[in-house]
């Protein structure tokens, strides 16, 4: 089971090349495309409510494990730029630049393109990516991109199959209710295994639950490796008392702040004490006041990018995560709107 994610440019071909990939399925502000042959599963999900929405972009990479950036042959826009730069805070490792519509462009000019590229994301998540030049008008590049995936996939899968055994977590990105069911949520498992009977408690609320059945596209499953994309049928809660973001756990922390060892991208714009900033974790977001900002353990006013600090923030939602949980910061004000990454302390 292999879950991409593509995004870039604005008309760089985006929602063509999903369409091309699979099925188009659920349409919430990401669009959900399927295609499964044999063994191979394969979900692509187009980020479709960004660049409005910065929640729509991180809750695609976070749901994904590999990503298409697009890019045309008229180079990158603010749109790319700011997606190079969530990549890069969200330590993005697996993915392709697919150098999109190739058929409007000629060899010599992608390759300068490609290497132009390679220079702006040299230091970030995207070094050592690979390049494609594609087009799903003339089918170049369309063959080598579906045996690069397949190839990433399974590299991916190597590393997932190590966190078979960790202590079970679902991230879950959306819930309702089915007549004669009851709750239905879809979601990831990001680590452990699930097994049917499971019980566990939905974060940050702590409602407990018990998973009654499991579907892996649509076929009933008594377990669920790390990766797994999942509908879950629940038992012992409503479909009201879980929502986008929730965490099916035994063990989360839950708070409405968090204090974060803090780097901020080399590209960001500085943020100072008593900003309001949208933090995101997992597929969960709250607005933060940053509370204060400590250099080697010295108050400062200003984070500076590039620098990594202590910085506090505090809210009035709650939020759940686990200690090794990977932060983004972004000011949603700010044209370029991701500024750091952070670990809680
Ligand atoms: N020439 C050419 N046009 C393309 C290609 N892929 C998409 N397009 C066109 O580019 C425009 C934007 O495509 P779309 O998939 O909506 O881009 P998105 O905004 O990135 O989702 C549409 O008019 C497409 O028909 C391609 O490979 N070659
Ligand atoms: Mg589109």
């Amino acid at each position: 089971m292999t879950k991409i994610t593509i995004i870039g440019s604005e008309k760089s071909g985006k929602t063509t090349l999903a369409g091309k990939l699979g099925k188009k399925g659920n349409v919430t502000d990401i669009t959900m495309y399927d295609y499964a042959k044999n063994d191979s599963i394969l979900t692509t999900i187009d980020a479709t409510g960004y660049p409005v929405s910065v929640k729509s972009l991180v809750t695609a990479l976070n749901l994904s494990d590999i990503a298409i950036l697009c890019i045309p042959p008229e180079g990158l826009d603010p749109v790319s730029a700011e997606c190079i730069i969530a990549l890069d805070l969200l330590g993005y490792k697996h993915g392709i630049v697919a150098l999109t519509k190739s058929d409007t462009s000629y060899p010599f000019a992608l390759d300068e393109l490609k290497e132009k590229l390679q220079k702006i994301t040299v230091g970030t998540a995207l070094e050592n990516w690979e390049y494609l030049p594609m087009s799903t008008t003339s089918f170049e590049g369309m063959e080598e991109l579906k045996e690069m995936i397949a190839t990433m996939g399974e590299k991916v899968d190597a590393e997932l199959r190590e966190m078979d055994s960790m202590p079970t977590r679902v991230l879950i990105d959306q819930s309702f209710n089915v007549t004669g069911i009851g709750c239905v949520v879809l979601g990831v498992v990001s680590q452990g295994t699930l097994n049917a009977k499971d019980k566990m408690l939905a974060y940050p609320t702590k409602k407990p639950l018990e998973v009654r059945s499991i579907q892996m596209h649509d076929v009933d499953v008594k377990s669920a490796p790390t990766g797994a994309r999942v509908g879950l049928a629940l038992k012992s809660i409503q479909s009201k008392d879980v929502d986008r973001g929730f965490v099916l756990s035994e063990d989360e922390i839950v708070s409405t702040g968090v204090i974060l060892e803090s780097t901020l991208s080399q590209l960001a714009k500085p943020f100072a004490v008593a900003d309001m900033l949208h933090i995101y974790v997992g597929l969960q977001s709250a607005p933060m006041r940053v509370e204060s900002i400590t250099l080697n353990g010295e108050n400062v006013e200003k984070a500076e990018p590039g620098k990594t600090y202590v910085v506090e923030l505090s809210g009035t939602k709650e939020i759940s995560y686990s200690k090794n949980d990977r932060f983004v910061l972004t000011n949603l004000d700010g044209k370029q709107r991701f500024i750091a990454f952070g670990y809680s302390q």
